[in-house]
């Protein structure tokens, strides 16, 4: 099997399973940022966010509210950091969401978030307007 996250899900590779739902499996990530990192990917697989069914959204997203409820209720953390990465810095493609146990103090600080700035007003309302146009255009299935 090519997908090692596919390879999880039909649990012919090895993993700490932490939530298992008929669309959905929760597994601790073998190289943690910190201890209690969980990925929640959907069973059937799909690359990246962009071919997530629709039907789909609302599914893993109250998943993931649970994941980060558990690791402050479970773990004693004091929040929790969500992330996703698509396509790039993404190493493994199957649509996964990091639920990372977080609190103060713990020394992550910005890791991956360098800033920009936009260099004028014109520049930020020309980036504005392009997300919206996209936004406008014909609805993902
Ligand atoms: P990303 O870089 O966003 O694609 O994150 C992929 C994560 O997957 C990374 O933190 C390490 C984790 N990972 C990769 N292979 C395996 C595996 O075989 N088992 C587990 N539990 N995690 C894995």
């Amino acid at each position: 099997m090519s997908c090692v996250f596919c390879g999880i899900v039909a649990g012919g590779l090895p993993a700490d399973v932490v939530l298992d739902e008929p669309e959905l499996l929760g597994f601790l990530d073998r190289r943690p940022v910190f201890k209690g990192h969980v990925l929640l990917v959907p069973k059937t697989h799909v690359d990246t966010l962009l071919e997530l069914p629709v039907s789909l959204h609302a599914t893993v997203l109250e998943a993931t509210a649970r994941l980060a409820r558990a690791a402050v209720d479970g773990l004693g953390a004091q929040g929790t950091f969500v992330a996703m990465n698509n396509v790039v810095s993404q190493s493994v493609p199957h649509l996964h969401v990091h639920v990372v146990p977080r609190t103060k103090g713990d020394g992550l600080r910005g890791f991956f978030w360098p800033r920009t700035t936009y260099s004028d007003a014109a520049d930020s309302a020309d980036h504005a307007a392009r997300l919206a146009a996209a936004l406008a255009g014909p609805p993902a299935s």
